[in-house]
């Protein structure tokens, strides 16, 4: 199957050996080793601008402890604290960036969803007319 465009293709490359529970980027991101551009954090998750943005706002939020919590699939009943903690900070991030009245909040989990990175991320997208169905 052809990938129609560079997410597809990231997550086709990334399928190949896709969640073996290794570190990824986005923990270096947290220890700042990369630089991110921040938005919100605080001792459970990290929000910082996409690298890509689809949207005039475009912001990933991640738990700092992953816990095993590569994809949204293996959430487990542990997970619900900081889940709804991750949720209730896309609200947050959504405050902060003037959105609130109309924002969209996007996991994929899985390579059939186009997830690349293994380590679980909200993307909170707005700031334009968003479309449905997505891709
Ligand atoms: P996905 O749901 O796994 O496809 O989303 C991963 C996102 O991480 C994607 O939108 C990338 O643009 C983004 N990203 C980033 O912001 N910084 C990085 O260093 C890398 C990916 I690698």
């Amino acid at each position: 199957v052809k990938a129609t465009n560079d997410e597809e293709a990231a997550a086709r490359v990334t399928a190949v050996d896709a969640d073996t529970g290794a570190p990824t980027i986005f923990d270096k991101i947290i220890a700042k080793e990369i630089p991110s551009s921040i938005v919100y954090e605080d001792d459970k998750v990290l929000a910082f601008r996409d690298i890509s943005s689809q949207a005039p706002v475009h912001v990933l939020i991640i738990p700092k402890f992953r816990d095993g919590l590569t994809q949204l699939g293996k959430a487990e009943q542990r997970h619900g604290e900081v889940l709804g903690h991750l949720l209730y900070a896309a609200k947050l991030v959504a405050e902060k960036e003037g959105i609130v009245d109309g924002f969209r909040v996007v996991i994929n989990s899985g390579p059939s969803a186009c997830q690349s990175v293994y380590h679980l991320h909200l993307h909170v997208l707005g700031g334009r007319q968003m479309k449905w169905p997505p891709g």
